[in-house]
């Protein structure tokens, strides 16, 4: 897949602000800082179009873009960060699943963990939930460039067992090296030829 355009459309909170265009739409979820901002950037090829910083919490509302005016990438807030205050951690968490369990065009996510962790309950959790509701999802292990190629290769071994996934539906990316790219704008396109079939 070619991106050719990228326009950012609009933040939303509620059901409500989201855009009306039905145009199919694929979700970026994971932990705060696990790098879901940085890796839309690689894949549109912009620097900083989306928000990045290395603070976790950086990503607060649930972000659209559109891309070569038919596909839509929703960079959605991280969970999982104990620093944000209660309040403000309490109306993501809703915020999320209402989005999840409501976006009608939602074709599939991309779960990012940082391949230096084990998945824990939040990662659980979440994949229950897509599996649950029938959403297709990716599993991204991020920041690979912060380890050898062997290690990247024994996390890959350790994590999808743990994932009960095999090594085909785990993609090591780097936002840095850009590695992974092809792979997942690859699984992009099958998510978007699946789900007009
Ligand atoms: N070395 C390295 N750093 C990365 C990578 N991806 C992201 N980062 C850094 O990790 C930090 C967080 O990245 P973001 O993309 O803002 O993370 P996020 O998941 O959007 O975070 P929230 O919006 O807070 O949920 C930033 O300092 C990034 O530069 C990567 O592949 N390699
Ligand atoms: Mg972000």
């Amino acid at each position: 897949m070619k991106i050719k355009r990228v326009e950012f459309i609009k933040s939303a909170v509620k059901e409500n602000q989201y855009p009306e265009y039905d145009f199919p739409e694929i979700a970026f979820a994971g932990r705060s800082n696990v790098g879901k901002s940085s890796l839309i950037n690689t894949l549109i090829q912009r620097k900083d179009l989306v928000k990045t910083s290395s603070k976790p919490g950086c990503t607060q509302l649930i972000n659209f873009f559109l891309v070569n005016e038919n596909l839509s990438f929703v960079d959605l807030p991280g969970y999982g960060y104990a620093k944000v205050s209660k309040k403000i951690r309490s109306q993501w968490q809703p915020m999320i699943e209402r989005y999840l369990g409501s976006r009608s065009n939602l074709l599939g996510l991309i779960l990012l963990i940082d391949i230096r962790r084990d998945p824990e309950k939040e990662e659980f959790e979440m994949m229950n939930w897509l599996e649950n509701h029938g959403l297709p999802f990716l599993v991204v292990l991020t920041k690979a460039d912060k380890l050898s190629k062997t290690k990247q290769q024994k996390r890959l071994n350790s994590i999808c067992p743990q994932l009960n996934r095999d090594k085909n539906g785990v993609i090591c990316f780097s936002s840095k090296t850009k590695k992974g790219r092809e792979t997942v704008l690859g699984e992009i396109e099958n998510l978007i030829e699946w789900g007009s079939e």
